[in-house]
């Protein structure tokens, strides 16, 4: 099982690396490190386990933070209508984008970053996608509209296929900055809350 010791951290060169096209059919090496990754995610959010082994609770992995430098992604959340969105990505590919743009007000944070870092990330609220995804031991081609808060997530596990951190997406200079086109992602429970 994969431990916070196997996650590379910032600073090592394959975070910095872009990562290979996968070869399909998907070769069981490449399945097993699939499936490895997404329990990385289920074992993160279990409070037991995640208690024992001392695991981040995570919403996302890319292979590069494992060492691996093929394109593949798990993601799971849920979105701002608690709708749940559990994809394991092979080979995905951004086909539009929106201009309009969002952001996590409290900033984001990374796996691979042991440190607090200050700053907005603005990323284009919607995006389309077209992938592979693995899915009950088949994989079949999809194209998938994600917006908002799982399309940040989507674009920050992209990001990392690309060999880009969220910190280099920060205004150097004004990290605080939010341009006319971006608003923050409202989470309906902390609407509710209020
Ligand atoms: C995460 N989780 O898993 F807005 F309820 C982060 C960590 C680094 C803090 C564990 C996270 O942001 N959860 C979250 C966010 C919310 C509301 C909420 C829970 N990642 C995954 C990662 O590092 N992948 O490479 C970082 C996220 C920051 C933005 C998207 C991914
Ligand atoms: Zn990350």
């Amino acid at each position: 099982m994969i431990l916070m010791n196997d996650i590379v951290r910032e600073g090592a060169e394959v975070l910095k690396t872009k990562a290979q096209e996968v070869k399909l059919p998907l070769s069981v090496e490449d399945e097993q490190t699939l499936i490895k990754m997404n329990e990385y995610i289920l074992n993160s959010i279990d409070p037991e386990i995640s208690e024992k082994y001392g695991l981040r609770g995570a919403c996302g992995l890319a292979a590069n933070q494992i060492n691996i430098l093929k394109r593949m992604l798990v993601m799971r959340d849920y979105d701002e209508n608690n709708q749940l969105h559990h994809y394991m990505m092979i080979n995905p590919k951004i086909i539009s984008y929106s201009d309009e743009l969002t952001y996590l007000p409290g900033g984001e944070g990374c796996l691979s970053v042991d440190r607090e870092v200050v700053g907005l990330v603005h990323r284009p609220r919607k995006v389309t996608v077209k992938t592979y995804l693995y899915e009950n031991g088949e994989v079949k081609e999809v194209t998938l509209r994600l917006k908002d808060y799982i399309a940040i997530v989507f674009q920050h596990e992209y990001d990392h296929l690309n060999g880009i951190l969220f910190v280099d997406r920060i205004n150097k200079d004004f990290p605080l900055n939010v341009p006319e086109n971006s608003t923050p992602v409202r989470f309906k429970r902390a609407e509710e809350e209020k």
